[in-house]
Formats: C-alpha cells, structure tokens, sequence
C-alpha cells in the first residue's frame, strides 16, 4: 500500500543560479507530486548548521554551509504517494557520478559539493525539515 507524505525538497543555489529551477520543478510535477510550499531565499548560516546537523563533524561541513548559504535556494513542500523515497529516486545517488541517466543528479550535476537539489532521506528527516523551513 501506497502512504500519501510530504517532504523536504530544495533547488540548491548551483540549481539556481544555473537557471534549472524550472526543470527541476517540472520533473517534480511531471511525476504527479504536488508542490503544497514553495519560497526563495537566502538560507542563513545558523539555519544551514540546523538544517545539515547531522554533518556536523564531516570534514566537509564548512564547505557545505559555505556552499549552500551562497545564493539563494528554493525551497519547497512536495507531497504524493510515497514522496520521501520517491524524491530521492528522481533525484538519483548523492554523487552525480553514480546518479543514472534520467534522475535530476544524473542528467544535470557532474561532483557532488554541486549536485543541485536537496530531497529528504527519511519520513523522520522530512517531518523536521519541512518545521524547519516552513514551521
Ligand atoms: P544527500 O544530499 O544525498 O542526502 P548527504 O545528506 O549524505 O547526501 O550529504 C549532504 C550534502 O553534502 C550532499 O548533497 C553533498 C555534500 N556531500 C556529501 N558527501 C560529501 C563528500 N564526501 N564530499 C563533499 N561534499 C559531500
Ligand atoms: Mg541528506
């Protein structure tokens, strides 16, 4: 059985300033999700601690928080059936260099510190992220 959720899903500022946000969102709608919040802005460096907290002691935490407080991001609520694991299935793998062809990563990012979109890995991380950003 098929479990309607939401997550977290965001067009990181490569993705924008690339100008792919359109094509990200069309491949969003084009799966049949709904897109229930949507803003853009400028994701400021304590949000970007909170919102990666689990990277923490990474040693590539500072480029992280660096990276996705450069430009603005679009952020968003997607929701349909099964969207947590669905989303990342569209987004393809973490490295672009293993995301196959047709997934977002796959077709649009070539290194992972630039990979374009951000999507939850969890139902627990979605909950979270969607107060976070849109609570
Ligand atoms: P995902 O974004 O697929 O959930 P993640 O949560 O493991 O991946 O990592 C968050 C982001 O951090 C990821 O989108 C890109 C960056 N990142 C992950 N592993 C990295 C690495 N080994 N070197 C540089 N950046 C990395
Ligand atoms: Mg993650």
């Amino acid at each position: 059985m098929s479990d309607v959720q939401q997550t977290f899903v965001m067009v990181k500022p490569d993705g924008v300033r690339r100008r792919l946000v359109g094509e990200v969102v069309s491949r969003i709608e084009a799966k049949g999700y709904d897109i229930k919040e949507m803003k853009l802005f400028m994701i400021d460096e304590s949000l970007a601690k909170k919102h990666y907290g689990e990277h923490t002691d990474k040693p590539f935490f500072g480029e992280l928080v660096e990276f996705i407080t450069s430009g603005p991001v679009v952020a968003m609520v997607v929701e349909g059936a099964d969207a947590v694991l669905g989303m990342r299935s569209i987004m393809g793998a973490t490295n672009p260099i293993e995301a196959p062809p047709g997934s977002i990563r796959g077709d649009l990012a070539t290194v992972i510190g630039e990979n374009i979109v951000h999507g939850s890995d969890s139902p627990e991380s979605a909950e979270r992220e969607v107060n976070l950003f849109f609570g």
